[in-house]
């Protein structure tokens, strides 16, 4: 019933993602500081995979609902979604993404520290990859499509890298649409310099932990300053950060667009 109070109409839920995501942590503060940890009011916790499918139907039925979102993502455009207005700027505005390395890694693996330090792209081109994977390309290969129609952009992160034999290099990520696009990239173009790649995917957790204890070499999956900064404190002096590989990311709570009164997240304690 569209004349309930929102929270009533979406069961006092919000539909969240995997319990280690940075983004539910911040939810968490998010909800505490608008006055939604009240009451029935609760954070579901589920997975990203399981999240998109709740919204896919409720969509299809018209029905309100509050999910956690990102870009750069397909769901956005394609569940013709909105994000709330965040008055107290808790997600904070835009977020980048870092590339963040092991201690060492500069001395052991100078051609792909270079590398690594080097690779950026834009939240488009993640997006574009990111849709031919979820269109079903595999996601190495449609990295290495990608790289064959930006040559010129791969080889600005190459140019002048002398190319390594026998030497192996280990990635770690979350397997989250842009992770897994920003991970199979990099290691494709590590592969074109000679390297033998293994890349693994874990939860966000003992993703930092991997890089932090020198169990992998490196990872492009840092969402900062808000979204993975309790893990960014946690490690600090423990890891190389080598900056922004993507900026003009965001995090925030959003609605279907059809939600017509609901542009704030203070609108939800209404
Ligand atoms: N996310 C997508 C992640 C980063 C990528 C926003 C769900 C998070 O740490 O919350």
């Amino acid at each position: 019933n569209p004349n309930e109070p929102v929270g009533k109409q979406i069961n006092y839920t919000i539909t969240g993602i995997e319990a280690g995501a940075g983004e539910m942590t911040t939810t968490q503060k998010v909800m505490k500081a608008y006055g939604l940890n009240k009451g029935n009011w609760q954070l579901q916790t589920s997975s990203t995979a399981a999240m998109i499918s709740t919204l896919a139907k409720d969509v299809k039925n018209k029905q309100p609902i509050v999910v956690t979102s990102w870009t750069p993502h397909w769901m956005v455009n394609r569940y013709h979604l909105k994000f709330l207005k965040d008055p107290k700027n808790i997600y904070g505005k835009t977020e980048d993404i870092h590339t963040i390395v092991r201690k060492g890694l500069k001395k052991d693996k100078p051609e792909a520290y270079q590398m690594l330090n080097r690779f950026h792209w834009t939240p488009d081109e993640m997006a574009a990859v990111m849709l031919k994977v979820n269109s079903g390309e595999d996601p190495r290969r449609a990295t290495k499509n990608w790289m064959t129609q930006h040559k010129q952009q791969v080889n600005s992160w190459t140019k002048g890298i002398k190319h390594v034999h026998g030497k192996s290099i280990k990635l770690t990520y979350v397997a989250w649409d842009s992770e897994i696009a920003s991970t199979n990239l990099v290691a494709n173009v590590l592969r074109s310099l000679g390297y033998k790649v293994e890349i693994q995917a874990m939860e966000l957790q003992p993703l930092w932990a991997s890089i932090a204890t020198n169990a992998a070499d490196g990872m492009v999956c840092a969402w900062l300053p808000t979204t993975q900064g309790m893990y960014y404190k946690d490690y600090k002096g423990k890891f190389d950060d080598l900056g922004t590989n993507l900026s003009g990311a965001k995090v925030g709570l959003a609605v279907p667009k059809y939600m017509k009164n609901i542009n704030s997240i203070s609108d939800l304690a209404k």
